[in-house]
């Protein structure tokens, strides 16, 4: 399993990058930004001038919105992680199980912001690769950053990070945009082994994206939840869309989703391996499937 590049735009256009990639994946603007948004543009420029606090406030932050909170999970991963990422400057950072196996995995894009960082620091580079954490479960995390590939590999100054799924192959890629560089759009190749189900939520009224909305499901390993949100990471966008990895699991046998403003919907038996965009008091009113 590893990260190809696909894409390495003009330097002109990684400003917009972002904003396109989630054009593309979302086709509106979003309506507007949950609130975790602020916390987290602000935890990213902190991060900005304090190596590795950003990860760590990211990591603690995003941790509570995934499977069931846990305060003794925190302090155990948050090691690890700095650890693997002692002598590199993180910006970019989120959640998102790129094998699909149940388990969130951490993704941290980093670039320093000192050109000439290495005269005073020699083990410290202005350039540097990204970073990705496999998930082990119970509280373990493996650096798996060096078996993702050599352009995965390549040292960037790297600003923002997004996830989605732009080949629509289950799988979730990810694009870095770089600090008066080009983005850098890369494939997820070999990470849709498993089974997954994508949820996308459409409110009612104002609120069509739904942000805010929590989304349980149940299947036969266990149970996942996540929050439907905008902004996150540093100054960037995923997906909407929300992927759960259900690794062998061949059936979604609940689905509930807890709307904004505390309408709950819930679903049933849900077959794997598609996309369903359920609309709030309606059900699933459409489903797509990955080319094969
Ligand atoms: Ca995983
Ligand atoms: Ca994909
Ligand atoms: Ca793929």
């Amino acid at each position: 399993m590893t990260f190809s590049q696909v894409i390495r735009s003009k330097p002109i256009l990684s400003a917009y990058a972002i904003l396109t990639f989630c054009a593309i994946l979302l086709s509106q603007i979003p309506l507007f930004n949950y609130l975790g948004y602020e916390f987290s543009a602000v935890i990213g420029l902190i991060g900005g001038v304090t190596a590795g606090f950003s990860t760590i406030a990211l990591v603690r932050k995003e941790l509570s919105f995934e499977r069931e909170p846990n305060p003794e999970t925190f302090i155990p991963t948050v090691c690890k992680v700095i650890g693997a990422s002692l002598l590199t400057l993180a910006f970019g950072t989120f959640f998102f199980d790129y094998d699909l196996d149940g388990l969130a995995d951490i993704f941290v894009a980093n670039g320093h912001i000192e050109e000439e960082i290495a005269r005073v620091q020699p083990k410290v580079q202005y350039a540097e690769p990204p970073l990705l954490f496999r998930n082990l479960g119970k509280k373990k995390f493996e650096n798996v950053t060096a078996a993702m590939g050599a352009a995965f590999n390549r040292p960037m100054v790297a600003r923002g990070a997004a996830y989605g799924d732009f080949d629509r192959d289950g799988d979730l890629d990810a694009l870095v945009t770089t600090n008066s560089g080009p983005a850098h759009l890369f494939r997820n190749d070999g990470g849709n082994q498993k089974n997954w189900l994508s949820v996308r939520t459409v409110g009612i009224r104002a609120n069509r994206d739904g942000i805010g909305a929590v989304v349980r499901i149940e299947s036969a390993s266990g149970k996942q939840w996540s929050m439907v949100r905008s902004g996150s990471s540093y100054c960037s966008e995923s997906d909407h869309a929300l992927t759960f990895g259900l690794g062998a699991d061949k059936m979604v046998s609940s689905l509930e989703i807890e709307w904004p403003g505390g309408a709950k919907q819930r679903l049933t038996n849900i077959a794997v391996n598609q996309g369903i965009v359920v609309e709030q008091g309606k059900g699933i009113v459409s489903q797509w499937k990955p080319a094969k």
